[in-house]
């Protein structure tokens, strides 16, 4: 009995290990994790963030990405605080190691959506892709939360 229940514990551990950890998207060695975009006005900005995992044997980077909805899309980082406001900037690309994720979240690497050239409603999707220097063009669905959600 007790081993039992030790199997069906060990079973519910796995089932929810595995419902958290499946990419939404598996492509040339590049695992896209829970994407996210938070909704915006026209005009407004918006971000995208995701784990992105490399399950290639050598390094790959994020070099840019694209949406047809935004006039124009930059890979960012965020840098520090001066005083209330952060203080961001282009990167030339994310290097995402071998084998390794790379998080991308409010206060880090983001993808930034300016300038949008329509309304990103919540609970609706938008297209991204990324393009990668090894793995090349991903083209990804992107859920968008309301500002300020996580999924
Ligand atoms: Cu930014």
């Amino acid at each position: 009995m007790k081993k039992c229940l030790t199997f069906v514990l060990l079973l519910v551990f796995f089932l929810t290990a595995c419902s958290t950890a499946s990419p939404v998207l598996s492509q040339a060695g590049i695992e896209i994790y829970e994407p996210y975009a938070h909704a915006a006005g026209v005009g407004e900005t918006s971000a995208a963030y995701m784990r992105v995992k490399n399950t290639g044997s050598e390094t790959d980077t994020l070099l840019s990405a694209t949406c047809e909805q935004a006039m124009m899309v930059e890979v960012m980082e965020s840098m520090m605080m001066e005083g209330d406001v952060m203080s961001m900037g282009d990167v030339p690309g994310i290097d995402l190691p071998a084998g390794r994720s790379v998080e991308l979240k409010p206060g880090s690497y983001h993808i930034m959506l300016m300038d949008m050239k329509q309304e990103l409603i919540a609970d609706s999707t938008i297209s991204l892709t990324l393009e990668f220097e090894k793995a090349g063009k991903i083209v990804l669905e992107v859920p968008v939360l309301a500002l300020g959600a996580t999924p």
